[in-house]
């Protein structure tokens, strides 16, 4: 476990494994996790329906395998918080409260979308709701992360940002220069690796010999830990700890949290690199048959109350369709707009 981390004193960082505590969550904790990992996984099932169907275009990266790590994230932060991804950012905004609408019209190219139409599936925006947006180059997102941290503690507030990647992009020189100024500034960053094992077909244990990747942050003396990405309750716990060590002027956390895709990197993926062995075995430990059989266990719910919410995000999911197919292109003269930020520089003695 580590210690709370002093400025310009930085205690040793330390790793441990989480294991989830289902007795410190809530009835209704585990329905929001439930319905919200399944609004995802639904989503995305259908969007890759529709994409093999060449309904829309661009890349489709899917999150399917890997909710845990959004619900845990978003039910152990608090409103204000910020959060960045990378391309593969579908779930955290479905976790944030985004509406599927909004989020499939991006898909499409309509002007409806978060991005409006501009972005697509690599750059969902809800910045109402603190997503700072789905990035597409490998580990931009890190370096913004920490810019967005840095922009909370000027600001004075008490957030914290909560920045993804994966563990390719854990390999960006990008990420030393990151942490080191995170942890000299004391940031409230809270660095969080979705360690899926795979950078396209790249295994991590093909990339480097330390793959242990929590060790990543010893260098700086970050406070590391591995974390069980399957487990919505070990996610929450790792992610409270660590906000409340940022919230407190304590600095950045670093968690390798562990979780697979069940997916192909990206919709044209042969996935020849792994065995359908390797992919059951993580499904078994699958996060929404793990919150629905915690919810049967306990009779939380009737098989009734189960299935009307199964019914209600399969209609969101047909609704978010329709609407997006429903929707307008956006205009020729949009080109010219959203180019450049107008009202800049940011320093708060010009906005005054
Ligand atoms: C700077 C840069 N280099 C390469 C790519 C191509 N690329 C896209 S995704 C990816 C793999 C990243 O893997 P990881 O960070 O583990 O994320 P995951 O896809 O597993 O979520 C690569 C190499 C890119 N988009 N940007
Ligand atoms: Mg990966």
């Amino acid at each position: 476990m580590a210690t709370k981390t002093a400025a310009k004193k930085p205690s040793k960082a330390a790793k441990t494994t989480r294991k989830s505590k289902a007795s410190k969550f809530s009835k209704a904790t585990y329905i929001k996790w439930y319905t919200d990992m399944l609004l995802i996984r639904k989503f995305e099932e259908k969007i890759s329906q529709l994409y093999i169907q060449q309904k829309f275009g661009g890349f489709l990266h899917v999150y399917i395998g890997q909710e845990a790590i959004a619900v845990g994230t978003v039910s152990g932060s608090q409103k204000g918080d910020k959060h960045i991804t990378a391309y593969r950012d579908h779930g955290h905004p479905i976790a944030l409260g985004s509406d599927p609408r909004v989020l499939a019209a991006e898909l499409y190219g309509k002007s409806t979308g978060c991005s409006k139409g501009k972005g697509g599936s690599m750059h969902f925006f809800d910045v109402e709701r603190g997503f700072m947006g789905g990035h597409g180059i490998v580990g931009a997102q890190i370096p913004m992360g920490a810019g967005i941290a840095f922009a909370e503690q000027y600001k004075g507030t008490k957030n914290v940002c909560f920045c993804s990647f994966g563990d390719g992009a854990a390999r960006q020189g990008a990420l030393h220069e990151t942490f080191n100024m995170a942890m000299n500034w004391n940031l409230p960053c809270v660095f969080i690796i979705e360690n899926n094992n795979y950078a396209m077909g790249t295994s991590v244990e093909r990339t480097t010999n330390v793959t242990d990747m929590s060790q990543i942050g010893a260098s700086y003396d970050m406070p590391s830990f591995i974390v069980d990405g399957m487990s919505p309750e070990a996610v929450h716990e790792a992610i409270e700890e660590a906000a409340d060590r940022a919230r407190k002027g304590n600095g950045p956390t670093l968690l390798d949290i562990r979780t697979y895709r069940y997916k192909g990197h990206s919709m044209s993926d042969p996935q020849k690199y792994r065995t359908k062995e390797e992919v059951a075995d993580w499904q078994a430990k699958d996060p929404i048959d793990h919150c629905l059989k915690v919810i049967k266990d306990n009779k939380w719910l009737t098989e009734k109350k189960i299935t009307e919410i199964q019914d209600w995000v399969k209609k969101e999911v047909a609704e978010s369709i329709k609407f997006a197919e429903d929707s307008p292109l956006p205009t020729p003269d949009e080109l010219y707009k959203d180019v450049y930020k107008e009202e800049y520089p940011f320093i708060k003695e010009y906005l005054a």
